[in-house]
C-alpha cells in the first residue's frame, strides 16, 4: 500500500540556503553526517550567518574547495528524495518481528560438524537447542550460497546453490523445518547489490559482446577508469577487463549489478520468491541503499571523499530510484509471502530511515544504520575509546524521532565490526559488567534486538599478532595499501587491528576443549585461545555470567510486553546515568544504567527488581544496571 498523497519538501536549487537544506529531510541527514565526521555541533550550520549562505555561493566562499559540481550533486540528490516522512502513521498491527529477538550467525565460524575447519549447516542445527534456550526467536544467517569466498560468501556465484563447505540444500531444508518446529524463524542474507565475477551472468557478459547479460552490470570502455570512485576495500572501484572496465564498490571480485535494467530486477525478484517459497521467513538486504546509482556515474567529490574515506558515495548511497526499486521488490516478492525485510543501509540517517521503513510506504520493515558504532570524528580503524554518552544521545534521539512511525533495530555488533566491549573499555576486569550493560540496553530499548554470535558471552577482540593471521579481504587490502604508501609494518598493523572484521569472525567458543569445541580439525581462522576463559559450557553453569544475563533479560521480554511493544520515555538522570521507562497495559518498567566505570548513587525505586547487575544498595557500580517493575 502506498499513500495517495505525500507531502513534499520544496525543490532545492543553487539559490537555496543552508537553512533550506537543513529543513529538507535528506539534506538534514547529509548535513548531520558531515557535522559528525567533522566532530562539530549543529550550531555550526544553524547559526544565522551560515544558515543564510546560498548553495551557489559555496564555491566562492570556500575558495573553490566546494566545487560547482558538488553543488549540482547536492541539488540533484535532494530533489530525488523530496518526500517528507509522515510523523504518525495509523498504528499498524504488531508484527512478529517487533517483539522477536534475532541472532546473527556467521556460518563459517559457528559450528563445524565434519572437521574441515569450516562451520556448516548441520553444525548450526546441532546448536538450535542452545539458541532456543537462550530465547532466540529468529536467526539471520550470513550468506550460505555458492561462492568463491573472496569476501566470505558476500560474493555469490549461484543464488540457488549452497556453499559446498556449508552443506547441501537438503541441510538447509532441514534447518528450516527444525527452526519452524521450534517456533523459530529464518532470515537469509540477500546480497544483490553485486554478484561474484564468477556468477554465470557476469561470465556470459564477459564472454559475448552481444550477451543480454551485459546490461546486468556496469561495463564502460576507455583507456582510463571511467571515474574516480574508490572501492570500500581499497583502490579504484573499477576493474580492467581487456578493453573495458567493470564497476565493483567492494572487492575486485564483487561486480555491481545494474538495477536500472528491468530484466535483472525481475531475476532478483524471482530468486527471492524461490527462497521464500522454500519457507524462509525474510531477508537481511546487504548494502541495499547502494543499488540505485546516479546514471551518469559522475566523478566523486574529493572533499566528500576525504571526509568519508571513500570517493563517489554521494552518487549511490541514496540514488534516484532507491524508493522505487525497493517498493517494487517488496510488492513483487516480499508481500506475497509476508516476509520480513531488514535493510543494511550504511550512511542512512533518521529521515531517510523513516522514508525507507514507514509502514505505509511499502519499502523495508527495518534498517541497520551504523552511525552509533563510532563516536564523532572517528572511523572503525581508529584506536580510541568509545564514549557511551554518545550512544545515549544518539539512540535517545533516534528512538524519539524515528520511533513514532517506524521500528528501530538495536545492535552493537555484527560480522563487520570489532567487539563492542573492547571499543568501550578493554580492561578485562570490566568485561562482564560491560557485557551485561550492553545486554540491558539492547534488550530494553524500543526496537528489535539483533545479537551477534558470541556477544551473549561477552566476547572481546582477538589478540592477533601478525597480518598473516588475518583472513579478511578488507583488512588484507588495507594493509597492502598502507604498506605501499610507506608506513611501517608496526603502524599499519596497529591500524588494521583496530578495525579488523576478523575480531568478530573467529570460531564460536563452545567449551574449553581444543579450538573451543568448534572443530576437530584446523579452524579456517584461529582465535587467541580465549575460549579457555570464556565459553558456552562454562558460562551456562555460572549464574553470574553474561550468558545468563542474556537469558534472564530475554525471558523478561517474554513475560513483560512493556519491554517489547510498550512505549518509551526517557527520564532526567544524574551525570553518567541513563534512565528510561517502558509502559504497557498498566505495567511500568524502569531501566537505569551506569555508563561510566565509576560507581554512581541511585535513589531507591519502589517496586520489584526484575534484573540487577553491579547494584549495591543505593549504588550502581561501574557499568552497573537495574531493571525495576515500578509499583
Ligand atoms: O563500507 C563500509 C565502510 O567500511 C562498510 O560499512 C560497508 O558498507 C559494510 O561493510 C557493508 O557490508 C556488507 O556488504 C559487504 C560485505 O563485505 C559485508 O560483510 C556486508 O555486511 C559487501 O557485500
Amino acid at each position: 500500500m502506498r499513500r495517495a498523497s505525500v507531502s513534499k519538501a520544496p525543490l532545492i536549487t543553487p539559490a537555496s540556503t543552508i537553512a533550506e537544506v537543513w529543513q529538507h529531510p535528506l539534506g538534514n541527514d547529509v548535513l548531520a553526517t558531515i557535522l559528525r565526521q567533522l566532530g562539530r555541533s549543529p550550531a555550526w550550520v544553524t547559526n544565522p550567518f551560515v544558515s543564510s549562505i546560498r548553495l551557489r555561493s559555496l564555491p566562492r566562499l570556500s575558495f573553490g574547495r566546494v566545487s560547482e559540481a558538488f553543488v549540482e550533486t547536492i541539488v540533484r540528490m535532494l530533489n530525488n528524495h523530496r518526500d517528507i516522512p509522515a510523523r504518525v502513521v495509523a498504528e499498524a498491527p504488531a508484527q512478529w518481528w517487533q517483539s522477536a529477538v534475532f541472532y546473527q550467525i556467521y556460518p563459517r565460524s559457528f559450528m563445524d560438524s565434519d572437521g574441515d575447519g569450516v562451520g556448516d549447516i548441520p553444525g548450526i542445527i546441532s546448536k538450535l537447542d542452545y539458541l532456543q534456550d537462550l530465547g532466540v526467536d529468529a536467526l539471520w544467517l550470513s550468506p550460505i550460497y555458492d561462492s568463491p569466498n573472496d569476501d566470505n560468501g558476500y560474493d555469490i556465484r549461484d543464488y540457488r546453490e549452497i556453499m559446498r563447505e556449508f552443506g547441501t540444500m537438503a541441510d538447509v531444508e532441514r534447518l528450516i523445518d527444525e527452526l519452524h518446529a521450534r517456533g523459530m524463524r529464518l532470515v537469509m542474507d540477500l546480497v544483490v547489490n553485486h554478484t561474484s565475477d564468477e556468477h554465470e551472468w557476469f561470465q556470459r557478459a564477459l564472454a559475448d559482446a552481444e550477451s543480454p547479460y551485459r546490461d546486468y552490470y556496469f561495463f564502460r570502455e576507455g583507456a582510463t577508469a571511467p571515474n574516480n570512485w574508490t572501492s570500500f576495500f581499497s583502490g579504484s572501484a573499477w576493474r580492467r577487463f581487456d578493453e573495458e572496465w567493470a564497476l565493483h564498490l567492494f572487492s575486485s571480485k564483487q561486480m555491481d549489478l545494474n538495477w536500472d535494467h528491468e530484466p535483472m530486477r525481475r531475476e532478483v525478484h524471482d530468486m527471492v520468491r524461490w527462497w521464500l517459497g522454500k519457507g524462509v521467513d525474510g531477508f537481511r538486504l546487504d548494502v541495499i541503499n547502494y543499488i540505485s546509482k546516479d546514471p551518469g556515474l559522475p566523478e566523486g567529490d574529493p572533499l566528500i571523499g576525504a571526509l568519508m574515506g571513500y570517493t563517489g558515495v554521494e552518487h549511490y548511497f541514496a540514488g534516484p530510484h532507491l524508493h522505487e526499486y525497493l517498493h517494487e521488490m517488496r510488492t513483487e516478492a516480499f508481500d506475497p509471502f509476508e516476509a520480513v525485510s531488514i535493510g543494511e543501509t550504511p550512511g542512512v540517517g533518521s529521515n531517510l530511515g523513516k522514508l525507507l521503513t514507514s509502514p505505509d510506504r511499502g519499502e523495508l520493515d527495518m534498517i541497520f544504520s551504523f552511525d552509533h558504532l563510532e563516536t564523532p570524528g572517528h572511523t572503525r580503524f581508529d584506536d580510541y575509546h568509545y564514549d557511551l554518552g554518545y550512544l545515549r544521545d544518539w539512540w535517545q534521539n533516534w528512538q524519539l524521532d524515528y520511533g513514532a512511525t517506524c521500528w528501530p533495530t538495536l545492535f552493537f555488533e555484527n560480522h563487520d565490526n570489532p567487539r563492542m566491549i573492547s571499543k568501550i573499555n578493554p580492561d578485562p576486569a570490566l568485561r562482564v559488567a560491560l557485557g551485561k550493560l550492553l545486554a540491558v540496553i539492547q534488550l530494553t530499548l524500543r526496537g528489535t534486538p539483533f545479537i551477534y554470535q558470541g556477544q551473549e558471552l561477552g566476547l572481546v577482540n582477538v589478540a592477533f599478532t601478525s597480518i598473516d593471521q588475518l583472513r579478511d579481504v578488507e583488512s588484507i587490502n588495507l594493509y597492502r595499501e598502507l604498506r605501499a604508501s610507506g608506513e611501517s609494518d608496526t603502524a599499519v598493523f596497529a591500524k588494521v587491528l583496530a578495525g579488523s572484521r576478523d575480531h568478530s569472525r573467529t570460531p564460536m567458543p563452545w567449551d574449553s576443549s581444543p579450538h573451543g569445541g568448534f572443530t576437530t580439525g584446523t579452524p579456517w581462522l584461529d582465535g587467541d585461545g580465549d575460549f579457555a576463559n570464556v565459553n558456552v559450557a562454562d558460562a551456562s553453569v555460572d549464574p553470574s555470567s553474561v550468558l545468563n544475563a542474556y537469558r534472564e533479560l530475554i525471558a523478561l521480554r517474554r513475560t513483560h510486553r512493556a519491554l517489547t511493544l510498550g512505549g518509551i520515555r526517557f527520564l532526567p538522570a544524574a551525570t553518567g546515568l541513563w534512565c528510561w521507562e517502558r509502559e504497557r497495559d498498566g505495567e511500568r518498567i524502569r531501566i537505569e544504567v551506569n555508563l561510566t566505570d565509576a560507581p554512581i548513587s541511585v535513589p531507591v525505586v519502589s517496586g520489584s527488581h526484575l534484573f540487577a547487575s553491579g547494584e549495591n544498595g543505593g549504588r550502581l557500580g561501574a557499568y552497573g544496571a537495574r531493571v525495576t517493575l515500578v509499583s
